[in-house]
């Protein structure tokens, strides 16, 4: 009995050691979007339903419905981007809903990558709700 908790205390401490090597924990939200934070200094915590996690290398709260998965990595940046700040600003307002609407209407060119805001394939009027519903705090 003893040599087992021997080996799962070891095991525990392995897992603990192998993620510290990593330098981003990258949250995966659906096809193409993601977004990173740091592992220095990196603490989860959770609160209505949101996964809110806070690194001294950025902060990034993801909804729990909207979760696929969580990994760890060394790769940061590229793909880095809130989801719905559709001008890439840093900030998720009513300019990205401008800025949607303008990609819907060929006003400006899509970006695939973060104009699909519920990440169904297809940049619509669906994506604009989902949107508005972000802003508004309703998902
Ligand atoms: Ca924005
Ligand atoms: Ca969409």
């Amino acid at each position: 009995m003893k040599k087992i908790l021997m080996f799962m205390v070891a095991l525990l401490m392995g897992v603990a050691i192998h993620a510290q090597d990593f330098s981003y924990l990258r949250f995966n939200t659906g096809a193409g979007s993601e977004q990173c934070v740091s592992t220095d200094g990196l603490k989860i915590t959770f609160s209505n339903g949101n996964l809110v996690a806070t690194s001294n290398g950025g902060n990034a709260t993801i909804a729990l419905s909207a979760m696929n998965f969580m990994y760890f990595s060394n790769e940061g940046g590229s793909s880095q981007f809130l989801r719905g700040d559709v001008n890439r600003d840093g900030s998720v307002n009513v300019s990205d809903v401008t800025a949607l609407i303008n990609m819907i209407l060929g006003v400006i060119s899509i970006d695939q990558e973060v104009a699909d805001v519920n990440n169904d394939g297809n940049v619509n009027v669906s994506d604009v709700t989902m949107l508005i519903n972000i802003i508004l705090g309703v998902v």
